[in-house]
């Protein structure tokens, strides 16, 4: 495709193909989309992230993520459909348009390159980057247990041959440092959503303790207003809570760390589905996927605009 119009959006693509996209919706809005490189991979591809902004400077931001981990390919093909609708809702929606009028939007669709083009050329089931580990022959990191909170504890794991493997120390990872050096410097970012799949969860801190959040009654408020939205799409059932009550016990997650950094509306969402797919979703579930979770992003900002 040529444009972002005629974009096939209920199909996965390939890693090139989703940075042409990013380049086409860039060409396309270049008032109201750019792109930014925040650091490379470990295999040295482009971390790219598009910024939706009307004007302003450095005004609070919406951060969301998709692709931390490799094999969740409808994360990756959801946030194409976001970075789509956000344009075309940008002036008809009122709420999106009210979110953008005093909010910037910052989207990074694939933070795990290297493992997503080795999900399409090598293993479909990959899960982390492509980090070759010292004295070991085992290959890659968790990127999403590699942040400092609580890194190194139970839920993660200090076995490079592991799927949870924590790396050698917090931020070892260039897609995981790239991250938190944009968040640092940039200094006022007001939600964090982080998107995985499956098993259709809505989810806050905390994953490395069973210390409640000191928000947790607001972030539980906000969490069923959202799945009740998401919800009233086509009746998909979420289940919302903490990390560790909700999942499981997970420790150096980026909420957790983006949480304790001030960062107060940190979520990550499980997209679907509950298991009988699992990773490997069909395309036809993919742009159903994301619209309804949209409807539960735009809770979430929504609030965050107006707390
Ligand atoms: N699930 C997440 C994982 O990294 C999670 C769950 C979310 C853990 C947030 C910690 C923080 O294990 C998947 N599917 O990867
Ligand atoms: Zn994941």
């Amino acid at each position: 495709a040529g444009n972002t119009d005629s974009f096939d959006y209920t199909n996965y693509h390939t890693l090139s193909q989703i940075y042409s996209f990013q380049d086409m919706l860039v060409a396309e809005n270049p008032k109201l989309v750019s792109k930014t490189v925040i650091g490379h991979s470990v295999e040295g591809r482009p971390l790219n992230v598009l910024k939706f902004s009307t004007g302003g400077s450095n005004r609070p931001a919406i951060w969301i993520d998709t692709g931390i981990h490799a094999r969740e390919w409808v994360t990756q093909a959801s946030g194409i459909v976001f970075a789509k609708k956000i344009v075309t809702e940008y002036g008809t929606d009122s709420v999106l348009t009210e979110i953008l009028n005093r909010m910037d939007i910052f989207l990074e669709m694939v933070v795990n390159p290297d493992g997503y083009h080795f999900t399409h050329t090598n293993n479909r089931m990959w899960r982390k980057n492509r980090k070759q580990n010292q004295d070991s022959s085992c290959v890659g990191v968790d990127l999403n247990r590699n942040w400092n909170a609580g890194f190194g504890g139970r839920g993660s794991s200090n076995n490079p041959c592991t799927e949870t493997y924590h790396g050698t120390r917090a931020h070892s990872e260039p897609e995981v440092k790239s991250i938190v050096k944009f968040v640092r410097s940039h200094g006022n970012i007001k939600a964090f959503i982080s998107i995985h799949s499956y098993s259709q969860m809505l989810l806050y801190p905390y994953g490395y303790t069973r210390k409640p959040a000191k928000d947790q009654a607001e972030l539980d408020q906000v969490a069923q207003k959202a799945v009740t939205a998401l919800a009233s799409l086509y009746g998909t059932n979420y289940r919302y809570g903490s990390i560790i009550k909700t999942i499981y016990q997970s420790s150096g997650g980026s909420i957790d760390w983006t949480y304790n950094k001030g960062i107060k509306y940190s979520y990550t969402f499980e997209l679907r589905d509950t298991g009988h797919f699992g990773f490997i979703l069909p395309a036809n579930q993919i742009v159903p996927t994301a619209n309804e979770t949209w409807l539960a992003l735009k809770v979430i900002m929504d609030h965050t605009l107006k707390n």
